[in-house]
């Protein structure tokens, strides 16, 4: 038995039903082999088998009372993942699928990410089975502020820094940073990120995912000679990611003609009016399928999945993870797709991921696309330790530098392994060998 199939074993033995993150170990180690070859002594000192299990995980309650005055009980967590390179970072999700294999799976995810960004952070990823859907204001609060009261015991601006991530987004994230500072009575505004612009937080970092992932995918066809200008896109979701994702291909001149939410999808072939659907997911909060009471030309279709069977040239997954199935991926390349670029973190499955490299499309892989989200956040904590506020255009350029920083350790990594042109490996390479440096310089712990 290989190393690799060694420690996924005892992955899935330990961690008995957690499927994502079985997922997420196996799709990182099996593109390790070639690099554990060339270093026996990360295999010698444990690494591997220390990389794969938490430095610790938070699991909590989290009591609080409905409008009715009902008390309801969720289960809170935050998994610090890895501290090798910096205090953990990542971001929490509100979802009522959360348990712990996903808390697992996205820490894990975000150790490479973070390291790939350059700057100093390590890996960390929270969370609540809270719905937030249908909430009032008040009960959001509520929940936020019992939620903070356990966790803010365990953050700190040098120790672990929460974000948002589904489910989690300004608003949250100003009820969390209320209760935080109450507790602490300190403003350390390097606590949280995503902060509003009020009170610590940086421009550029709303837009930051989406906008980052198309400067990825951007670089990636440029690299192969190709552009994003009248490529038809289509992007799954339309929470924070996919509008901004979709902001910055329409202005690199590519046609978004499809967008979605968990209940279905409209496809508007003469690209989506991108302000109708920030009216209706960032001030309404209401479904998707609202957009075809403002735009009577476009479709709505029940069901999300068959967002995948429309004809596209570049698919953007920036939903939630396994969106695409390997079914999907074989209606994605029949139709002509040719690249994919992952705004979610882990929305093809394996075998999709495969399918569509073995096929020959672009790939931009989670870890490095979806990666300027967590960077502006970093761009964040610097600013709030500085005490000073960059203009948009200053983080907006660091951020082009840093995707394109990550587009070349990603592919410079797939060259020097022997698989040039899969970013997939490359960015687990890349984002691996700093993480395994550190752990090395720093011992057994
Ligand atoms: P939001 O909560 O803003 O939006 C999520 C969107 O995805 C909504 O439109 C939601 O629809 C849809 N969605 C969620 N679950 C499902 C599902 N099961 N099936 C179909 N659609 C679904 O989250 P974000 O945009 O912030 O996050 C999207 C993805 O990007 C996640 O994978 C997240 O981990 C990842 N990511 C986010 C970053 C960030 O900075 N926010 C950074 C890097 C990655 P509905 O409203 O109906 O639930
Ligand atoms: O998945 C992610 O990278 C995020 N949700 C953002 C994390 C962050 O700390 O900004």
């Amino acid at each position: 038995m290989s190393v690799v199939e060694n420690v996924l074993q005892k992955v899935k033995e330990r961690n008995p039903g957690e499927v994502e993150f079985h997922q997420a170990v196996e799709e990182v180690l099996q593109s390790l082999e070639p690099v554990l070859e060339q270093h026996p002594e990360f295999v010698e000192t444990g690494l591997v088998d220390r990389l794969v299990e938490p430095e610790r995980q938070i699991m909590f309650r989290v009591p609080w009372v409905d409008d009715e005055g009902k008390v309801q009980v969720n289960r809170g967590f935050r998994v610090q993942f890895n501290s090798a390179i910096g205090p953990y970072k990542g971001g929490l999700r509100f979802h009522p699928s959360v348990y712990l294999g996903i808390i697992k799976f996205l820490g894990f995810e975000q150790i490479f990410k973070n390291s790939l960004t350059g700057l100093p952070i390590g890996g960390g990823k929270g969370g609540s089975d809270f719905n937030p859907k249908g909430k009032s204001d008040g009960e959001i609060m509520r929940f936020c502020q019992s939620f903070m009261s356990e966790l803010y015991r365990h953050i700190g601006q040098d120790v672990d820094v929460p974000a948002g991530d589904i489910g989690v987004g300004a608003r949250e994230i100003g009820f969390l940073f209320g209760q935080y500072k109450r507790l602490r009575n300190a403003y350390e505004a390097g606590i949280l990120t995503g902060k509003g612009l009020k009170y610590g937080g940086s421009l550029v970092r709303k837009e930051a995912t989406g906008y980052g992932l198309i400067y990825f995918t951007k670089e990636m066809l440029e690299a192969n000679n190709k552009n994003l200008k009248d490529k038809t896109v289509v992007i799954s979701g339309a929470g924070n990611v996919a509008i901004y994702a979709c902001e910055k291909a329409q202005e690199f001149g590519a046609k978004v003609v499809a967008m979605c939410d968990s209940k279905g999808y409209i496809y508007d072939k003469d690209g989506i009016k991108l302000d109708t659907v920030k009216q209706i997911k960032e001030v309404e909060r209401k479904r998707i399928k609202e957009y075809v009471n403002h735009h009577p030309e476009a479709e709505y279709h029940e069901g999300q999945k068959g967002i995948w069977s429309l004809k596209c040239d570049i698919a953007l997954p920036c939903a939630t993870q396994n969106d695409i199935h390997l079914e999907h991926a074989k209606q994605l390349v029949e139709n002509g797709c040719m690249a994919v670029g992952e705004g979610a973190n882990m929305p093809c499955t394996n075998d999709a991921l495969e399918f569509f490299l073995e096929k020959g499309l672009y790939v931009a892989p989670a870890k490095a696309a979806n990666a300027g989200g967590v960077a502006t956040s970093a761009l964040e904590m610097s600013q709030n330790s500085m005490r000073l506020s960059w203009t948009f255009e200053e983080v907006d350029q660091k951020l082009q530098d840093i995707m394109k920083n990550i587009f070349n350790a990603s592919n410079n990594a797939s060259k020097k392994y022997g698989m040039e042109g899969n970013y997939v490996a490359g960015a687990n390479i890349a984002g691996f060998l700093k993480v395994a440096e550190a752990m090395m310089a720093q011992g057994v712990i």
